[in-house]
């Protein structure tokens, strides 16, 4: 393991997911914290950072029909990453998904940044085998993305202190089925 070539992504560690938000998640400034620290004691390693990203009339928003209130909507501080973490932050490493009106893109792997790669297209580009996967929220982005990254024959490894949630239930179901699926945990 120790060999492997690494890479941290961080999912939607943005403002409108962050205490005080428009849809603001449990644990999320301790995960924004977290995540910094882990980033620190892995210096050298890519750090690859998931957006959501969406337009003002978003299908997943209430106005719409969808789920959700309005959040992350382009232009505005909400949909901006937490400040602590701008240290980190390189442009071509930054991945935005649900720009589309109709689409609701949960993954990170839908994702796609200023040049128009995806994030599975540079992971590899980077020459990733173990993916570190950190943020918000665990039930909704952290499980499509680290499912997805899976799936495309990455090893996942879900940082558990770095994470955030909707639901705190929902989290703590969707660790054990993650697990399950072959993704590690550790904290
Ligand atoms: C997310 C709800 C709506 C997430 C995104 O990042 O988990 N959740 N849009
Ligand atoms: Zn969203």
């Amino acid at each position: 393991m120790n060999n492997l070539q690494k890479a941290i992504v961080v999912v939607d560690e943005i403002y409108d997911f962050l205490k005080g938000g428009s849809l603001e998640c449990g644990h999320s400034l301790e995960a924004v914290a977290s995540t910094r620290e882990f980033i620190e004691k892995h210096p050298g390693l890519p750090v690859l950072f998931v957006c959501d990203h969406h337009p003002s009339d978003h299908c997943s928003f209430a106005a719409q029909g969808g789920p959700w209130p309005p959040h992350c909507v382009a232009g505005t501080r909400g949909s901006q990453i937490h400040d602590d973490l701008l240290p980190f932050v390189q442009e071509e490493l930054v991945f935005y998904k649900g720009c589309n009106p109709e689409l609701e893109q949960y993954s990170g792997f839908d994702g796609r940044n200023g040049a128009d790669q995806s994030l599975g297209e540079v992971l590899q580009l980077l020459g990733a085998e173990l993916v570190y996967v950190t943020g918000i929220a665990t039930e909704y982005c952290v499980k499509n993305t680290a499912e997805d990254l899976l799936k495309a024959g990455f090893k996942v490894t879900l940082l558990e202190d770095c994470l955030g949630w909707v639901d705190s239930e929902g989290h703590k179901q969707t660790i054990p089925l993650l697990k399950e699926e072959g993704i590690k945990v550790i904290s």
